[in-house]
């Protein structure tokens, strides 16, 4: 046996320790201490991960998100399940989403806003990855459970975007990617941002606040909760006034991914044609509503600002929407391509990795180990490589591989984020969606 593959089996060993100690029976706290709660993409991905292990526990973890969604469809961003002795702030009584009639019954408790839709991916992983021998069972689940996914997507197709743009808009910096820069100017605009008095929790569990958004951006996110709570987390009021929308072409992108990925479980899961139509429609409007935000001078993909109408050019990672969402557009994919091993990105002669950072190292904004202001985060290169892989680019997706094994081994840990220049991991050092897909990626060419 290889050192190498010795050094991979290890790996797996490692990664999936982490994701039955982070295992809560029936859900995955998303890391020990930082997130003790279940998060909704974190869940997806988590899933994934669970697909190596057990196809049966997988579902369970999607089971049991879904057993929270709204009746509106919405799957919430975070459902509170652990207990008072891991304290995780702001919580439900802040969130206080019992003002809906849309959110579920007691006693599940939840927030009142989203995140990316991953979870079609992560069921379409499932299904890959089943044994023969447990296909009945598993088949019989999701065709219980795919509905529930139409629905959660219909809630974005229309909801989320009134406008049938293709573009899903976004309420909260929550919705994601916290602090990335993208939302620094929709926040700066924002006036008499008092909350009320608060006290933050996460920086007790990491020292390092460097590592974290500031004061200022906690003011702003809690407030906007405070508005968003004020409409009864209605969409239609929010539409009316509230000031934070934007069109996150990160968030549509990963929506068309998943639209797609039902659209190919499909027949596994009995799916009629009325849901085949519609997600047909939603991936299709959704790569059109990308191309129209694609620039061809920069070769970028902008956000675009609801309130001001104003698009957001940026150099972050969301700015490749049209590669995760699979353009069918070969002149934009080419561009993209090119763009995306320039010196802005994965070919910035300081990375330590070729990997995709969450801001580009060029961008002003760029700070190498803030949260979403410029470190890897392992997830939206399991993404990416996904999308790669899957529009044969084998290159490029292996290489994508490759690097992130070889960051996450090389640091010993399965961290939240890397500083790019130097792979130091960073944030919560047991992550479970980094160890899923960590269990995914190894498990891609295991003769490597
Ligand atoms: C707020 C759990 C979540 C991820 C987010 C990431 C971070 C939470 C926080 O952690 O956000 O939702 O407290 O900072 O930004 O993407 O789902 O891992």
């Amino acid at each position: 046996m290889s050192v190498t593959t010795r050094t991979r089996l290890a790996l797996r060993d490692r990664a999936a320790a982490v994701l039955r100690a982070n295992d809560a029976g029936t859900w995955t706290k998303a890391s020990p201490h930082l997130y003790p709660h279940q998060w909704s993409w974190d869940s997806a991905f988590n899933a994934i991960g669970w697909a190596h292990l057990d196809a049966g526990r997988a579902l369970t973890e999607l089971e049991g998100l879904f057993a929270a969604q709204w009746a509106t469809g919405m799957v919430p961003h975070i459902v509170f399940r652990a207990g008072p002795d891991e304290p995780y702030f702001p919580g439900p009584d802040w969130w206080d989403c019992e003002i809906s009639p849309a959110a579920p019954a007691g006693p599940l408790r939840t927030t009142g806003i989203c995140q990316p839709p991953v979870h079609a991916l992560a069921l379409q992983r499932i299904w890959q990855l089943t044994p023969p021998s447990r296909r009945p069972e598993i088949r019989a689940r999701i065709r219980v459970l795919y509905p529930r996914l139409v629905g959660w997507h219909r809630y974005l197709a229309t909801q989320r975007d009134p406008e049938q743009s293709g573009l899903v808009t976004v309420y909260h910096p929550w919705e994601g990617t916290d602090n990335s820069p993208r939302w620094d100017q929709a926040l700066a605009r924002i006036k008499a941002p008092d909350p009320g008095p608060y006290t933050r929790v996460d920086n007790r569990q990491l020292t390092d606040l460097s590592q974290r958004p500031t004061d200022w951006d906690y003011d702003r996110y809690l407030y906007l909760v405070r508005l968003l709570r004020e409409c009864r987390y209605d969409d239609a009021e929010i539409h009316r006034g509230y000031p934070f929308q934007i069109k996150d072409v990160f968030f549509s992108a990963v929506l068309v991914a998943a639209n797609a990925a039902l659209l190919d479980l499909a027949e596994v899961a009995g799916a009629d044609d009325g849901h085949r139509r519609d997600l047909a429609r939603w991936r299709d409007r959704g790569r059109a509503g990308l191309a129209r935000r694609f620039d061809a001078a920069s070769s970028l993909c902008s956000d675009y600002d609801v309130r001001t109408r104003e698009p957001i050019r940026l150099r972050t990672f969301a700015a490749f929407a049209p590669l995760f969402a699979r353009t069918a557009d070969p002149g934009q994919r080419a561009a993209q391509l090119r763009r995306l091993d320039d010196e802005d990105f994965c070919g910035h002669p300081r990375l330590r990795w070729h990997l995709l950072p969450s801001t580009s190292p060029a961008e002003p904004a760029f700070e190498p180990r803030n949260y979403w202001r410029g470190p890897v985060w392992p997830v939206i290169d399991w993404l990416l490589w996904r999308a790669l892989g899957q529009s044969g680019d084998s290159g490029r997706a292996a290489r994508i591989r490759r690097d992130s094994l070889d960051q996450i081994a090389a640091a010993g840990e399965f961290a939240e984020y890397f500083e790019p220049f130097t792979g130091q991991p960073l944030g919560s050092p047991q992550q479970s969606w980094t160890a899923a897909v960590t269990l995914d990626w190894l498990a891609a060419d295991p003769a490597d």
